[in-house]
């Protein structure tokens, strides 16, 4: 705060306040147990996460333009980051927004069961709900080393209303994310060790079968719902990643 009443009294540009910001998660850290416990919710979203966040406000911080970016921005236009930090810049943007979309992809045992137009799509294109998490986790587990799995819309192919084969399931390494492949995700699931092992060691395919307890289908209908718009999918949701 030092640092920013010095930058307002100097009338400095706002360049000390960091832009992207570690969200609250949108539920308590015990809340997704037992099938996520505590330790690695707390662990995940403190240190992993907010690493990421600091890391790219500070790969960020000696470039103007970049910072009032928003991280989905960067992802979509990593032509117009300098190659210096540009590697750097893409795993810490995307690390902050698949771990927005990862927290928003879950919620408390017992929510609401998939329905509506996005089970009519996972019928058309997977045969059955239960043939759909086969075949999830079965690309979470053949994934090698880190990375996500996510279930992602095809926007050009849904806004064109050819409803089925707009679905698709894909793992991307590291912290890629599916807007950078055109592709608009639903859902995810973080396959990284530091999301299972303190509890499910190297048994990431007990994680995966155990995960559905807590995938948040409301979350991920909403965002289907939203996908077909056809200027194009809204690639930042009202999840509060950076600064206003
Ligand atoms: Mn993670």
């Amino acid at each position: 705060m030092k640092a920013l009443a010095a930058a307002i009294q100097s009338q400095s540009p706002i360049s000390v306040v960091p832009l992207h910001v570690l969200p609250a998660l949108p539920y308590s850290y015990t809340a997704l147990e037992p099938c996520i416990d505590s330790r690695t919710m707390t662990l995940h979203h403190d240190e992993h996460h907010a690493g990421y966040v600091d890391k790219l406000n500070e790969l960020l911080a000696p470039y103007p333009v970049l910072r009032k970016r928003t991280a989905h921005w960067l992802l979509e236009n990593p032509q117009s980051i300098p190659q210096s930090i540009r590697t750097a810049a893409l795993n810490n943007a995307g690390g902050h927004v698949n771990h927005c979309l990862f927290w928003q992809s879950m919620s408390a045992p017992g929510g609401v069961g998939l329905s509506g137009s996005l089970a009519g799509a996972v019928n058309d294109q997977f045969g059955s709900l239960e043939e759909f998490k086969k075949r999830f986790e079965a690309a979470g587990i053949s994934h090698f080393a880190t990375g996500w799995v996510w279930l992602v819309v095809d926007v050009d192919k849904h806004s064109n209303g050819k409803n089925g084969s707009v679905l698709r399931i894909v793992a991307t390494a590291g912290h890629d994310n599916p807007l950078q492949q055109g592709l608009y995700p639903l859902l995810v699931n973080d396959v990284w060790e530091h999301a299972y092992y303190l509890k499910h060691e190297n048994r990431r395919p007990a994680y995966l079968k155990n995960w559905w307890a807590v995938a948040n289908w409301s979350n991920a209908m909403d965002r289907f719902s939203r996908s077909d718009n056809p200027a194009g999918a809204p690639s930042e949701d009202n999840f509060p990643m950076s600064q206003s």
